[in-house]
């Protein structure tokens, strides 16, 4: 309203106009560096820009109502009714306010000495953003009784900021078009928007969020009165919870407002959410850090103090008291800084003791009030330290029956007499017949045999504790020598080749799918190192005459018998179904025998797979089995589940 847009036209420009223009410029040229990419979500990024200024201006208590419009021409507005943007003329830049938070990047700027913060977005950048990228975009402003207008074209003004009517409240109104020319689509997913706008109104308790669409008529309204103790039900909402209330802290230190909600399940997870001014921060930070060391530091003087924990007994660790936990944790702040690669992770050091120190002091006068939560809790914190110290004496014995003493090598095992790992191989065999065959067929200097019987265990289901107390597979981690999980001493291996055996059939495939799955779980070093092998055992065997051909895929069978038809010599065949069915020499011969065998050496992804085949088949969900079954079930035709 006060400076003529036209005179950019001349050649009067600023060193201001400049630093706009070249902001906008260096916007549409690599847009995915401020708002992540040109797609559909970068696209939502766009309206969460516009709306979070809206929500910073709640924050500061300016305003309760925000109100998303996705119009059916792909069009946005987003409206509040908070102070409205400032229209009045900064002295040394001679423009609105107004006009700055629009063209300016990074406007965290402050007007006439109110500060004005920015938060909000992944990137924190802004309107001016939004604007450059847009094809067009308006925003009208409800101040001082009068209402003023603006619209912009790909970032430059059209019109000067114009008094056009009068107003009874204050707000702002901003309507954008993204920019065709930028993004690969301009289709919004009302869900995903929806979804993510719910958080917020969980985090800003007595904020009202409206989200319409046009295209659909769909009309959502959230507004949560308890604000994030309504979140943490709502999280534990399909779970028995151990206390009736989520817990609340609500604390400001200085600057900054702390808020924690948190409710034990009786599951076994941590399912705890983080956010910095209402951003979700998925690798934690600070915030974090501070509120999981007071919740340690609290329940542990607790169970002492309670006598849960006798004084000879070990303090509970953060994996005790986090089991089975749900929580938000929320912090606003001034200066957010957020760190990492995808800026998911609060920076701010002085948070960490401020969100310590006061959920200490808000834990434990909760704690005070409500003894026979505190008793529950600890009670389930315990337990999972009781659970955590047996799997880990469970570890501890098989790993010292293993590692020290050779003399209590399984007796099961046929070990070579060759001691250097390097040239050492170990074959695990299925079936004992199989593994008789092999015992005989092997060479003793180096080949060492560990017959394997039936299904050997289902990892999935069983603990660790579970799964270690199960012979067959203390045999095996006793055979190696090297331990398992975090103990795992890869200089400890007595074999450089684990080598897999098993027949070519149903069982033979599930019990190698249990095997893998089982070095992917707990040895995945030794896949690392490229030490874990399949053996291929032959198909068939063709003779003609006195000579023998062995054959090991039907591609294979079908090429040497049409080879052998033009010779017309006779030929028989011989299937071989299992190991055991071979001789030993036989299967010296094809199978094991490092001059004539095939060994499939196995990677990671192999590994990954059959992990993935293996949860699926094994794993305590219903559902996604039994939509793998039906899905494979021509394939399958023998599935031994
Ligand atoms: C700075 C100062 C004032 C309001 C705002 C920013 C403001 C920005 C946005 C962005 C979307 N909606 C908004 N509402 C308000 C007000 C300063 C004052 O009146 O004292």
């Amino acid at each position: 309203m006060e400076k003529p847009v036209s005179s950019k036209n001349g050649n009067d420009y600023s060193a201001a106009d400049i630093q706009v223009l070249g902001g906008r410029e260096a916007v549409r040229r690599r847009p995915g560096m401020y708002i992540g990419s040109t797609d559909q979500r970068g696209l939502h990024h766009l309206v969460y820009e516009i709306a979070y200024n809206s929500v910073d201006e709640a924050m500061g208590g300016f305003c309760n109502r925000i109100v998303i419009d996705l119009h059916a021409d792909n069009s946005v507005t987003v409206t509040d009714n908070g102070r409205g943007i400032p229209v009045d003329v900064h002295p040394s830049t001679k423009k609105t306010a107004l006009e700055t938070v629009l063209t300016v990047l990074h406007a965290g700027a402050k007007f006439g000495g109110k500060t004005y913060q920015v938060s909000g977005g992944l990137h924190g950048v802004g309107s001016s953003v939004v604007n450059a990228l847009s094809e067009w975009l308006e925003v009208t402003v409800y101040r001082d009784g009068k209402k003023y207008h603006q619209r912009y074209e790909r970032g430059i003004p059209s019109t000067e900021v114009e008094a056009v009517g009068s107003a009874n409240g204050t707000g702002t109104s901003i309507s954008f078009l993204a920019d065709e020319e930028i993004f690969t689509t301009l289709e919004y997913d009302f869900d995903t928007i929806a979804e993510r706008l719910r958080e917020t109104a969980y985090l800003n308790k007595g904020l009202q969020i409206q989200i319409r669409e046009e295209k659909t008529d769909r009309d959502l309204t959230y507004y949560f009165e308890g604000g994030i103790s309504g979140f943490v039900r709502r999280l534990n909402r399909n779970r028995a919870v151990r206390h009736r209330q989520p817990i609340v802290i609500s604390k400001p230190v200085n600057n900054t407002i702390i808020e924690v909600a948190m409710q034990y399940n009786d599951g076994f997870t941590d399912n705890t959410l983080s956010f910095a001014n209402c951003v979700n921060t998925i690798d934690g930070g600070t915030h974090l850090t501070g509120f999981r060391s007071a919740l340690t530091r609290v329940l542990n003087d607790w169970a002492h103090r309670t006598r849960l924990l006798k004084d000879d007994e070990p303090n509970l660790v953060g994996e005790d008291v986090r089991e089975g936990l749900t929580a938000v944790v929320s912090v606003k702040l001034s200066e957010p800084q957020f760190e990492g690669q995808t800026k998911g992770k609060l920076g701010n050091i002085e948070i960490k003791s401020h969100v310590e120190s006061a959920v200490s002091e808000e834990l434990n006068l909760y704690f005070d009030e409500h003894p026979e939560d505190a008793k529950k809790i600890l009670e389930k914190c315990i337990t999972a330290a009781k659970a955590r110290e047996a799997a880990r004496k469970a570890r501890d014995l098989i790993i010292r029956k293993s590692s020290l003493d050779t003399g209590t090598l399984p007796g099961k095992l046929a070990d070579c007499s060759e001691k250097d790992p390097a040239l050492s191989e170990l074959f695990l065999v299925e079936g004992d017949s199989a593994g008789g065959s092999a015992k005989q067929g092997r060479h003793r200097r180096f080949q060492a045999i560990l017959p394997l019987r039936g299904k050997i265990l289902n990892v999935e289901k069983a603990t660790v504790d579970k799964m270690l107390s199960h012979e067959e597979i203390r045999t095996l981690i006793t055979a190696l020598g090297a331990g398992i999980d975090d103990d795992f001493e890869p200089l400890r291996l007595r074999y450089h080749k684990v080598i897999l055996m098993t027949d070519a059939d149903v069982d033979g495939s599930h019990i190698r799918t249990l095997l893998l799955t089982f070095f992917f779980r707990h040895m995945v070093e030794l896949i690392h190192r490229g030490y874990l092998y399949i053996a291929q055992p032959p198909l068939y065997r063709i003779k003609t005459g006195r000579e023998e051909r062995w054959v090991f895929t039907e591609q294979e069978k079908v090429e040497v018998l049409a080879g052998l038809k033009s010779k017309a010599s006779k030929s028989e065949l011989q299937r071989y179904k299992g190991l055991g069915e071979m001789s030993a020499e036989q299967l010296w011969e094809t199978t094991m025998n490092p001059a004539t065998r095939t060994l499939l050496q196995v990677t990671i992804e192999d590994a990954a797979k059959a992990d993935e085949v293996f949860s699926v088949l094994m794993g305590g969900e219903v559902p996604p089995r039994k939509a793998f079954i039906q899905a494979h079930a021509k394939n399958v035709k023998n599935l031994d589940i």
